[in-house]
């Protein structure tokens, strides 16, 4: 197949989702087509297959706001005429789907079929404001197939927006041969004190993380169980947070490692991973974390009871109940022999998202879609 994916090409996951996916199809011989205004975050080097095709911005005096959807549907249109593209699968609804609607009705011979995968915020969020709404709708309704990364999701797409269509539910996944548990005693040694624990986060630090959850609920297991916090990521709330372990007399043993790359040697320094989001859609980062055989203690909120088990591979507990949190972790890291069972309870749980079974759904999919 002939695949265009379109993307946000900065930090955030579904940006790496769409990435992996294209990279693990060029992988079984499709032919992959990035459209986006950056080369997506983890697309270096040369891949056999995979092209990437930027959206050129000019600036206009009268262009008091760019005009990114126009100038994307116009690449979307150029590189399915010229590229004989069978899918334009968009990846965030907004406003991707929006223009590849229109790039679909001006390609009158070589339509291809629209593909727009949900994944949190541009349904739960951003695409409820009334500035959004509409469009986000119709561009749904009128995509030729609709995934959603969990149930969660697709329950909320069809009653937030009184949508009646068909929606796949093809969760994240991850690639389990490069994200497994791999020696990482240097990582140890360089950011915390001989004999700590290590728990960990990674996001992007926008408020629904609640990233100064983590921070306090660290500070109530410290008082328990000698141990550092590595945060990884940065965005909005980092200064706050911050502030907030500088406050809590922490600044020694919460580490703010920024935007990070590679991941699995860092995640596989973890003993503990915190997700205490106010929203999650689904929960990518703990997922990788998870593949590296780390139980994960998570709120209760979207999709993440759909892809960690309490009692099994963590814990779930109330959005902001701090103490819970910290009771569950605190529980975890002061007995080896449990962890080790929820460390590998983990692990087994991140297989059932392997790439290799989930890039086969996306594959069927599309096949399914155009037969249809
Ligand atoms: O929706 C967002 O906030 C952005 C999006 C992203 O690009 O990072 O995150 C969502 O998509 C991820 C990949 O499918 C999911 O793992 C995240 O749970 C989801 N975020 C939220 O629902 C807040």
């Amino acid at each position: 197949m002939k695949i265009g994916i379109t993307c946000y090409p900065t930090y955030g996951g579904s940006g790496v989702v769409a990435t992996e996916l294209g990279k693990a199809l060029a992988k079984r011989g499709h032919q992959v087509h990035f459209i986006s205004y950056a080369m997506p975050m983890r697309l270096s080097g040369f891949l056999e297959n995979l092209f990437y095709h930027e959206v050129e911005m000019s600036s206009y005096p009268l262009f008091d706001f760019p005009l990114y959807t126009l100038a994307l549907a116009s690449k979307m249109v150029e590189v399915t005429q010229y590229e004989k593209l069978d899918v334009l699968h968009c990846h965030y609804a907004i406003p991707h789907a929006a223009s590849a609607f229109l790039a679909k009705e001006i390609l009158q011979s070589t339509k291809p079929k629209v593909i727009t995968t949900l994944h949190g915020t541009d349904i739960t969020l951003v695409g409820l404001e009334p500035s959004f709404l509409p469009v986000v709708k119709f561009a749904i309704e009128r995509s030729d197939g609709v995934t959603a990364v969990s149930r969660f999701l697709r329950e909320k797409t069809l009653t937030n927006y009184g949508i009646a269509k068909d929606i796949e539910v093809i969760p994240n996944f991850v690639d389990t041969t490069v994200y497994r548990r791999v020696p990482a005693d240097h990582i140890r040694q360089r950011y915390s004190h001989p004999g700590d624990r290590i728990l960990m986060h990674t996001s992007n630090f926008r408020a629904v993380k609640r990233v100064q959850d983590v921070i306090k609920t660290f500070a109530e297991v410290r008082k328990k169980v000698p141990s550092t916090l590595l945060l990884i990521g940065d965005g909005p709330d980092r200064s706050t947070c911050e502030l907030l372990s500088r406050e809590l007399g922490l600044q020694d043993s919460v580490r703010f490692l920024g935007k990070q790359v590679e991941l699995v040697e860092l995640l596989s320094s973890g003993d503990l991973f915190l997700m205490p989001s106010q929203s999650e859609s689904f929960g990518l980062s703990a997922l990788e974390a998870m593949a590296c055989g780390v139980p994960v203690i998570s709120s209760s909120v979207g999709g993440l009871p759909e892809l960690q088990l309490h009692g099994q591979t963590g814990f779930i507990a109330e959005i902001g109940d701090i103490d819970r949190m910290a009771k569950y972790a605190i529980d975890l890291l002061l007995n080896p022999a449990k962890h080790q069972v929820f460390a590998e309870a983990a692990r087994l749980r991140a297989a059932e998202f392997d790439s290799s079974r989930i890039v086969a759904l996306y594959e069927q999919y599309y096949e399914r879609i155009l037969a249809s």
